[in-house]
């Protein structure tokens, strides 16, 4: 690398063209080949990072995304742009930020067609001659923007559980529900890596963009009884809490944690009080190894097939799960455990595989950087290429990651910190470097101030209404 720059350097001074006003940046390396790769594009449904590699809960069984992560480079600190599916995939799929679209939330009947205006993924590499095929959940469940022209050449739907019973149903709250359920091949998303499969085993005269929105792990977790028996209840470990942990959030956050006024209200309360705390993660880590199970078999496919050498694959999940911390299930948090996900990039023209990167992104960088990683030009998209962490984990990095919940509630992630801020003012701060549960919030520390002001520096200044 250095000798490579420093070759650089000397032709460029025999050509007589240092330009004195433009310092070099930027060290070009030969550590990345750029080109129109086929795309393997995959989305788990509400996979948080509790996956083998990362290490962050005890007994996960996830050897697909670890195989994955192995032969590609694994972010530890993915954030969503929004801790929700349908807008963090209206905000991921379009490059919009939700304070551009005014997609701050589930309950927007609206979303779709606040971000119909922008090129979506497919339809830039559409634009660019790839033939887009996809299937599953990418942008929400059934929406038409799927089988809008210029989307997909070919979009394949599955109902998601075709005629198969659980062989009993726990439901501590409203549609928290688990149980087993049938065999693979029952399950939609089974059905769903079928379709992509044949579609890995067929012949394309130009490159192709394949999507895959496995819906687990997203509840209810109905997934065989085998994923059950792999995480047998007495080994299942509850995540670490700490009491009265919500004593020093501000009045917005607890009514995220608690979901007040909302069918979810004090999940926790009524898990703990049905004694199914256990019973409830272990059907996470099961219906996480079934997910995990299915993308074994696309990678095995992508394997044997004639694509193997000249694909690039992209797993990510959509946002992240509380299981009991904070006294809070589900996502709609701007904490850690609410945002932070699995992204894991593998390119053919990449090499030193295998890194696990711990710069804070976000997911708004898919898009850019699906299209540097093909050679294609830079999209209309408000995220950052992290093709320079890529090649150089250790690259000076000025991008935080940046998550928004609800009109003017935004946290941001840069370096050991988190700063919450909500739209009434009151903050959050947690420094991950003594404090990886964010317990103590630091925000009203008087040294902390200008740590605050620079992390709040990043939020925006406009943003736009909320779409109804
Ligand atoms: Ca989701
Ligand atoms: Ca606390």
């Amino acid at each position: 690398m250095y000798r490579y720059s420093f070759l650089a350097f000397l032709f460029s001074l025999l050509l007589g063209c240092v330009a004195s006003t433009s310092p070099i940046t930027q060290v070009p390396t030969d550590n990345i080949v750029k080109k129109k790769w086929n795309i393997l594009f995959i989305s788990i449904d509400d996979l948080n990072t509790w996956t083998g590699h990362l290490n962050n809960h005890p007994g996960v069984q996830t050897p697909n995304v670890d195989r994955l992560a192995a032969k590609g480079v694994s972010f530890r600190h993915a954030y969503s742009p929004v801790p929700h599916c349908k807008p963090t995939r209206a905000a991921i799929m379009s490059g919009l930020r939700p304070w551009e679209s005014g997609n701050y939330h589930g309950q927007q009947s609206g979303w779709f067609k606040a971000i119909a205006n922008a090129e979506s993924i497919p339809q830039f590499f559409s634009r660019h001659g790839y033939r887009t095929m996809g299937t599953g959940k990418i942008f929400h469940n059934g929406h038409d923007g799927h089988l809008t022209p210029g989307y997909w050449d070919e979009f394949k739907r599955v109902k998601n559980l075709p005629g198969v019973k659980p062989s009993y149903i726990e439901e501590p709250n409203d549609r928290l529900r688990w149980g087993p359920a049938g065999n693979d091949e029952d399950h939609g998303d089974f059905v769903r890596v079928d379709w992509a499969i044949d579609k890995l085993n067929d012949n394309y005269d130009t490159p192709f963009f394949l999507g895959i929105g496995l819906l687990k792990p997203h509840l209810a977790w109905f997934v065989p009884e085998k994923y059950f028996a792999m995480h047998p209840l007495e080994k299942v470990a509850l995540p670490k809490v700490l009491e009265n942990d919500l004593d020093d959030v501000p009045p917005i956050g607890k009514k995220f944690a608690l979901n007040v006024e909302d069918r979810f209200f004090e999940d926790h309360r009524k898990v703990v009080e049905a004694d199914k705390w256990k019973q409830g993660v272990q059907a996470y880590l099961a219906a996480s190894s079934f997910a995990d199970a299915q993308l074994g078999r696309l990678l095995d496919a992508l394997e044997q097939s004639q694509y193997s050498e000249n694909t690039l694959i992209v797993l990510w999940g959509d946002h992240g799960w509380h299981l009991g911390e904070k006294s809070h299930w589900r996502k709609h948090a701007l904490w850690e455990e609410a945002t932070n996900t699995s992204y894991i990039i593998y390119s053919p023209g990449l090499k030193n595989n295998g890194r696990i990167i711990d710069t804070p992104v976000d997911l708004m960088s898919i898009y850019p950087t699906l299209a540097e990683l093909t050679g294609l030009p830079k999209p209309k998209a408000s995220g950052v290429s992290i093709v320079p962490l890529l090649e150089n984990e250790n690259a000076e990095w000025e991008h935080p990651a940046i998550m928004t919940y609800h009109r003017g509630n935004h946290a941001v992630r840069m370096g050991p910190y988190r700063y919450i801020r909500y739209n009434d003012g009151t903050e959050e701060l947690y420094d991950h470097r003594d404090d990886p549960m964010e317990w103590h919030n630091v925000a009203n520390e008087a040294q902390m101030k200008k740590i605050k002001q620079e992390l709040a520096s990043y939020l925006p200044e406009y943003e736009a209404p909320s779409v109804e």
